[in-house]
């Protein structure tokens, strides 16, 4: 009856992320206030991003709105309100975001010890078609006491302490790891609340789906167009893969994680570096496939292993399914092994 259409033991994910800190009693709630501002920003974005059509419906995008404002993109709407949650989280010291050249050092009466790395909106050339698109983000602490520096920036993503992404689709999504496995929460816009509906994400050892620009494979390397060929025309009789491709990189990461199967964004000749940025693109998406249980690899190293040297560096990446991944590895040494 009426009574047990209401799930009572809801799972906020302000609730889960103090029953995380409560693991570590040392802790004093430093992160979860900050992840508590991240869903902040993440909230705000969402109900932006669904008016976005209906803005765009009576005039207000991109042009001067009924009060004669200039209308604020979205990509630059969202960053600006991701900027002012985490320094007003006074939990940061240094932010490094897709939409900014240089990376924002918060004043010192604002400082805590975290440093976000973030993609406000990534995909957002897909709005006006509806396509889901999403925010990035990944969190590292600072190295040392000292004056915050680039340097506590340019760590490695095995160094991260959390990652995760929140994708604006048919519903809002956000899929997060404080390093003890990948959780999915979504939006309830009537409580205002992400509630816990994917427990425990973990990816399928070997998936059926492989998602890539097809576009660029004239510019592909040797193992990169080997290895699309193999999920196109097995040899080894089993069934070829299906290729999904959205073209944003949330969504299609998003279905990798939920589906299994694997997602590259290889080097090409015109891009020796591929397209996606280490801090806030690669190093939190393989953060989270190794966290439910798949892999991220650069075509030279795991991914999480990368020392970046600037703040948006590039890097190729195969992501997704552990053997999937294995098999792309296994092209890459043999074109090694030849050289
Ligand atoms: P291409 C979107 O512009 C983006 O940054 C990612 O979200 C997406 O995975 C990629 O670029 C798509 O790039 O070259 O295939 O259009």
């Amino acid at each position: 009856h009426a009574a047990d259409a209401y799930r009572t033991d809801l799972m906020t994910i302000t609730r889960f992320v103090l029953n995380e800190q409560c693991k570590h009693p040392e802790s004093r709630g430093d992160f979860s206030i900050l992840l508590s501002h991240i869903v902040l920003g993440c909230k705000f974005v969402c109900s932006a991003v669904n008016k976005a059509g209906l803005a765009k419906l009576i005039g207000l995008a991109g042009e001067t709105n009924v009060q004669g404002e200039e209308q604020k993109k979205l990509d630059v709407l969202s960053n600006e309100v991701f900027i002012k949650a985490l320094v007003s989280s006074g939990r940061t010291c240094i932010l490094v975001s897709e939409e900014d050249e240089e990376a924002t050092f918060v004043e010192s009466s604002k400082r805590g010890r975290y440093c976000v790395v973030f993609d406000p909106l990534d995909g957002s050339s897909n709005i006006d078609c509806g396509v889901s698109i999403g925010t990035i983000f990944g969190i590292y602490m600072v190295k040392d006491g000292g004056e915050p520096t680039l340097d506590d920036v340019l760590q490695p993503g095995k160094n991260m302490l959390a990652a995760g992404y929140c994708m604006y689709g048919s519903s809002c999504t956000l899929v997060l790891s404080t390093g003890t496995g990948v959780n999915g929460f979504t939006l309830d816009p009537s409580l205002g609340e992400f509630i816990l509906t994917h427990p425990s994400i973990k990816i399928p050892k070997k998936g059926k789906i492989y998602s890539v620009n097809e576009g660029n494979a004239k510019n592909w390397d040797g193992p990169t167009a080997k290895y699309v060929e193999k999920c196109k025309f097995p040899q080894d009789g089993s069934s070829s893969k299906s290729l999904r491709y959205i073209g944003s990189m949330v969504a299609d990461v998003h279905r990798t994680l939920l589906y299994g199967g694997i997602f590259l964004y290889p080097a090409d000749k015109k891009s020796p570096n591929g397209k996606l940025r280490v801090l806030y693109e690669v190093f939190p998406m393989s953060f989270l496939m190794e966290q439910a249980g798949g892999q991220a690899f650069t075509g030279k190293q795991r991914a999480l292993d990368l020392i970046p040297q600037k703040i948006h560096e590039r890097s190729p990446i195969f992501l997704g399914s552990f053997d999937d991944v294995e098999e792309v590895k296994a092209l890459y040494a043999a074109e090694e092994s030849v050289n």
